[in-house]
């Protein structure tokens, strides 16, 4: 069970609960539509605590698993979420690129700008410098996983911070996965928090099923960075429920079983500390699923009849993302 709410905190834990829920809600939607598509699923504690985290000016971002789940948490809709996912004129991207990997982008939010793993760890360290030189009040966070976290950049991007006191905060979703490579073979030394700490970077190891920690892990690091006292690494351990995409059976993973996974269950934990807490019923709970699901099958129903991009659009620039 999560640690309970503390009084005067359960509007935010009333929000995580709900951000996990609509926000697996809406990935249960895009798989209907995609068989290649990177489920979150059992992640969304680190996703949904992380990025309620941030301030309205902070800088956000997410690693490619979950960002649409951040983008949700960020103020985009669900129905601009799915039609991104989709292809139509509707989406983040008027239906030029796929949207399974950025979200939605704004000013201070920034999804993957292509497959490619690593380069957003070296544009949050970019922006955070910038915010230093503008000497302006926003911090930037960063998510990126637990097979991401042996890219050069990443320890390039340490060495900075830490020399200039960059205002970022390193967020490593470690899901214990890298496609079918498990992080326990592939991460030398073990806790990720050592390597930073050899940067001279303060470091947390946390508990990444309980939204709340993550919450306030993030809270706490990202204020700190605005007053200055420079970069902080977390390390959020978490667990990949699914497939490394919605279609891949997970046939190298044997451990993976209904116990196992109810027992780790972001939303069932949160739920369930705050119904001993008194701050929910079931009837609450129930009441938070029906509107997620509403909110999810009309976003979907309207996404269907949204105009597809005229050819000519989708092939007139390189960048997806002009207007
Ligand atoms: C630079 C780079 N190398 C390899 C890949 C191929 N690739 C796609 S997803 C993935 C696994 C990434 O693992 P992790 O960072 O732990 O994220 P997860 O998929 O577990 O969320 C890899 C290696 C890539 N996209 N980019």
């Amino acid at each position: 069970m999560s640690a309970l709410p503390t009084a005067g905190v359960n509007s935010v834990a009333n929000e995580l609960l709900a951000g996990m829920i609509r926000g697996r809600a809406l990935e249960a939607a895009v798989k209907t539509v995609s068989g290649f598509y990177h489920a979150a699923l059992g992640e969304e504690a680190v996703i949904v605590g992380a990025f309620k985290a941030l301030a309205a000016d902070d800088v956000g971002l997410p690693h490619y698993r979950g960002a649409i789940v951040a983008s949700l948490m960020r103020g985009a809709t669900s129905r601009e979420l799915l039609a991104g996912i989709v292809g139509k004129v509707t989406g983040p991207t008027r239906g030029r690129q796929r949207g399974d990997f950025v979200g939605k982008f704004s000013d201070t939010h920034f999804g993957l700008f292509s497959g490619t793993l690593g380069p957003s760890i070296g544009y949050a360290t970019g922006s955070a410098l910038a915010a230093t030189l503008d000497g302006s009040n926003v911090a930037t966070l960063v998510t990126f996983g637990d097979g991401t976290s042996n890219s050069g950049l990443l320890y390039e991007s340490l060495n900075i911070a830490s020399m200039l006191k960059l205002p970022v905060v390193f967020l490593c979703q470690n899901n214990q996965f890298a496609i079918s490579m498990p992080a326990e073979k592939a991460i030398a030394g073990g806790a990720l928090t050592k390597r930073a700490e050899a940067f001279g970077i303060a470091a947390t190891l946390v508990d990444g099923n309980d939204a709340m920690a993550v919450y306030e892990a993030c809270r706490t690091a990202l204020a700190a960075a605005r007053q200055g006292a420079g970069p902080h690494f977390i390390e959020a351990r978490t667990y990949r429920a699914g497939g490394h995409w919605v279609s891949d059976p997970s046939a190298y993973r044997e451990n993976l079983t209904p116990e196992i996974l109810s027992a780790q269950d972001p939303i069932t934990r949160l739920a369930e500390a705050m119904i001993a807490g008194g701050s929910l019923d079931e009837m609450a709970l129930a009441e938070i699923r029906k509107q997620a699901d509403a909110e999810i099958s009309e976003a979907m129903a309207l996404v269907q009849d949204d105009p597809w991009p005229e050819a000519g659009d989708v092939i007139a620039t390189a960048n997806a993302y002009a207007v």
